[in-house]
């Protein structure tokens, strides 16, 4: 085994996608910890979101999605995504920034997925109403019980993984919008039950972490509990026959060895910072050294 000590640890890029969020914008770009880069994802806002987003963070990457919807924004985004792990967040201040940190640990202790969840201790809602409440819960149980998980929030959009299990995804952030208008399948709200059954196929290691969502600070939500809630239930039929995602084992086994040596580099650059602190390093094969 080789360490590579001077490695730095695996760098992390934030997904914001945002519809007219300007107002919210000062609170969620304000409280961001360090990451390496945060990439807004505009539909076409009406509101001057984007020359917020560039005010507030200079630094701040901006993509124009090219279809409709927080999926097609979502694909977007991850696509222009430049880090080993993507977060993705929401820019209405509902989803605190500050959780990220929680969400890249869980990652680094070896999960390939890291599923917020309000509804475990320490987690919570001040945003969910009554009906996606009970919406949410029996899409979960749903879920758990055609796919084997164990999702506690299915329709939760604070996630994290490795960039390099996107192929797993199959998203498609090229096709432009149809002339007739119609959403391709996964542009809509349903994109984050499609993560999570993908994932779930995929036989990757799922964490739940537990977040705590807050009111959407101005401005109203663009779902509909309804119609929204319609096309998570598609998407669950539409991934239960077990429709092929091309590749999947090709895909699976690239993106295990990428992520195995990111996290290598993670334990590596630890060690370092553990020995720089003065202490002992756990290190295998290091007996009879004194
Ligand atoms: N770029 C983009 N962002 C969107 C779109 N729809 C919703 N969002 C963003 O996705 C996040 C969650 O949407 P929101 O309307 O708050 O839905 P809710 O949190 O489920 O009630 C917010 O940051 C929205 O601005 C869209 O069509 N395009
Ligand atoms: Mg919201």
């Amino acid at each position: 085994m080789q360490y590579h000590h001077h490695a730095p640890p695996p760098t992390v890029s934030v997904i914001v996608p945002a519809l007219n969020e300007a107002r919210n914008l000062p609170h969620v770009l304000g409280s961001m910890p360090d990451v390496d880069e945060v990439i807004l994802v505009d539909g076409g806002s009406e509101d001057d979101t984007v020359e917020t987003a560039r005010r507030l963070m200079p630094g701040i990457r901006v993509v124009q999605q090219n279809r409709k919807g927080k999926g097609n924004a979502l694909a977007c985004g991850f696509a222009a995504a430049k880090g080993d792990i993507i977060v993705m967040i929401d820019a209405d201040g509902s989803t605190d920034p500050g959780e990220i940190p929680r969400f890249v640990e869980a990652l680094r202790r070896g999960a390939d997925f890291a599923k917020g969840t309000r509804f475990v201790a320490s987690g919570g809602s001040a945003d969910i109403t009554g009906i996606r409440r009970l919406g949410n819960k029996a899409l979960s149980l749903f879920v758990n019980v055609l796919f084997r998980t164990r999702y506690s929030d299915l329709c939760y959009g604070y996630n994290a993984f490795w960039a390099a299990h996107l192929p797993i995804f199959g998203l498609d952030h090229t096709t432009p919008r149809p002339a007739s208008g119609v959403w391709l399948w996964g542009d809509g709200f349903e994109i984050e039950t499609l993560l999570n059954l993908r994932v779930a196929r995929a036989g990757l290691r799922i964490e739940e972490v537990a977040s705590y969502e807050h009111r959407r600070i101005h401005g109203v939500s663009n779902l509909n509990a309804i119609t929204d809630g319609l096309r998570v239930l598609r998407t669950i039929m539409r991934e239960w026959p077990r429709r092929p995602i091309p590749n999947l084992e090709v895909e699976v086994a690239a993106a295990a060895a990428t992520v195995a040596g990111r996290r290598h580099r993670v334990s590596a650059s630890m060690r370092t910072r553990a020995a720089a602190s003065g202490r002992k390093p756990a290190r295998a094969g290091a007996r009879g050294v004194s």
